[in-house]
């Protein structure tokens, strides 16, 4: 059996190149470690010529696309194309956006999702491709042991050709954890629900041997949820890491210590990413953030003094949100004035909390179609799917437009997502 594992265009981002589509690669390494023959199909920035893209591949049994929510409209026009070239091929969705709504893949005309964890169940699903009763959607059940997992495919994509700006070199990725036990309302978290599960240290210093040593990397972006959740096993990987001299970035929380941040400095650490999502208690506590206003601000001042840049992500037009919140978040930007931010107006995407259940918020959420449903972009192109009983869509983009600006001045940072960031600076 023939498979194609197909990553789609992504052409709401600035740079569709910076990061590899790292969740295809694992299902592609499990996928070949069990002896299937592979392929996968990169079509970043192949937005405009899908049909020539897919002609090396168009003779497959089976493809598994990927997608998120703003990917989605591309995902349909690589199903439409596959169904007229290969009309006997099974087409199979997976990734964030099936895994939230599944059923309407299904009517979109898929074959089958796979919701959830992807490399066992797309086996399972090969193994029994002709039976008759395997189900259009699939729940995977979760991999206990994550060392099983083999290493992402990166050898079945010029994985070169993609690169992040990360201190001063060219960056990739890399994920050491799956999952968060966290539960804020606004956060999609249909794939790995909320239990977190980790590699072992020995597992992830021997993938970072591997990719330094095969791919030349020596700049990363760890991709999990927050990397700091185990505070022994952080310090142990951080212990370990040392050696190798490399530099990095990751997400946490503000809870994050003094202990880890000086653990993490020595490992190679230039930047944490962190959501602070406001500067206000009461929307903290709505969204169930868990974490005080305080934290966020010593979590700000911790990192300047151990000497790592602080990139706090805020958002607009949360649930709750006045003008007095906007006025609290703008406040705490100028007092604590952390390095660098990302910036965006609320989404509320599928699965999430907010989502499913908007009217225990005070929040009213519009049609938002699927290829607008990104947040961070080119300039000019902010949209508010989102209104407050106090602001409506239109005011929350004023102040976005407003806010934004500002907090260009008072960082001397430009946010931008999937670009090369620091050309920019
Ligand atoms: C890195 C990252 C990015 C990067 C790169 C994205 C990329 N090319 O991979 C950047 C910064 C560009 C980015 C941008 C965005 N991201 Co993002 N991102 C992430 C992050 C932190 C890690 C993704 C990852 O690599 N995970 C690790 C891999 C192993 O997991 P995975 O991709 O989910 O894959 C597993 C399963 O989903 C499944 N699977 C995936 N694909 C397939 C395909 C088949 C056929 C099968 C069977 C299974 C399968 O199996 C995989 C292995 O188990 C996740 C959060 C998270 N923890 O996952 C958010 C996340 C994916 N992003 C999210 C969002 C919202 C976005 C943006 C829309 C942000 C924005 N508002 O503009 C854009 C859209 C980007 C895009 N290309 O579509 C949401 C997705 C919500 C949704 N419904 O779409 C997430 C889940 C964050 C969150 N918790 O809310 N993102
Ligand atoms: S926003 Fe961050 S901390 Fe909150 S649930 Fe999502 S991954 Fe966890």
């Amino acid at each position: 059996m023939k498979v194609t594992l197909i990553s789609p265009p992504s052409p709401f981002l600035i740079d569709q190149k910076a990061f590899p589509p790292l969740g295809l690669l694992y299902v592609a390494g499990f996928l070949e470690h069990n002896g299937i023959e592979i392929n996968v199909a990169d079509l970043a920035d192949k937005e405009t010529e899908l049909e020539n893209a897919l002609e090396p591949y168009i003779d497959a049994n089976l493809y598994g696309i990927t997608s998120t929510s703003p990917q989605y409209p591309q995902a349909l026009k690589i199903l439409k194309v596959l169904r007229r070239r290969n009309p006997k091929a099974r087409i199979v969705i997976g990734g964030a956006y099936p895994s939230s709504l599944p059923d309407k893949c299904i009517k979109d005309g898929f074959d089958h999702v796979i919701a959830g964890e992807g490399e066992e169940a797309m086996l399972q699903l090969i193994t029994n491709i002709d039976r008759k009763e395997i189900s259009s959607v699939i729940n995977a059940s979760y991999i206990q042991d994550m060392d099983s997992i083999p290493l992402p495919a990166r050898h079945l994509i010029d994985i070169q050709s993609f690169a992040y700006d990360i201190g001063d070199g060219r960056g990739t990725t890399l994920i050491t954890s799956r999952g968060c036990p966290f539960t804020c309302s606004f956060c999609s978290k249909e794939v790995w629900q909320n239990g977190t599960r980790f590699h072992s240290t020995d597992y992830v210093i021997s993938e970072l041997e591997h990719v330094i040593n095969n791919y030349d990397f020596k700049h990363f972006l760890f991709l999990d949820d927050t990397i700091t959740i185990r505070r022994k096993r952080l310090l142990e990987l951080c212990s370990r890491m040392e050696r190798f001299n490399i530099k990095w970035r990751c997400y946490a929380r503000t809870t994050t210590t003094r202990e880890m941040l000086i653990a993490m400095k020595r490992a190679g650490c230039i930047e944490i990413g962190v959501g602070v999502e406001s500067g206000s208690q009461k929307i903290l506590d709505i969204v169930d953030k868990n974490e005080t206003v305080e934290q966020n601000t010593s979590f700000v001042e911790l990192c300047k003094e151990v000497g790592i840049l602080a990139n706090v992500f805020i958002m607009i037009g949360l649930p709750g949100e006045t003008y007095e919140t906007v006025e609290e978040t703008r406040r705490w930007m100028e007092s604590v004035r952390p390095h660098k931010f990302g910036f965006n107006i609320f989404m509320p995407y599928a699965g999430t909390p907010v989502y499913k259940n908007p009217d225990r918020y005070d929040i009213q959420i519009f049609d938002v179609p699927e290829e607008r449903s990104w947040v961070k972009g080119r300039q000019g192109e902010y949209e508010s799917f989102v209104a407050t009983s106090e602001l409506s869509r239109k005011e929350i983009e004023r102040l976005f437009g407003e806010l934004f600006t500002h907090y260009t001045e008072l960082t001397n940072w430009t946010p931008g997502v999937g670009t090369r960031a620091l050309a920019q600076t």
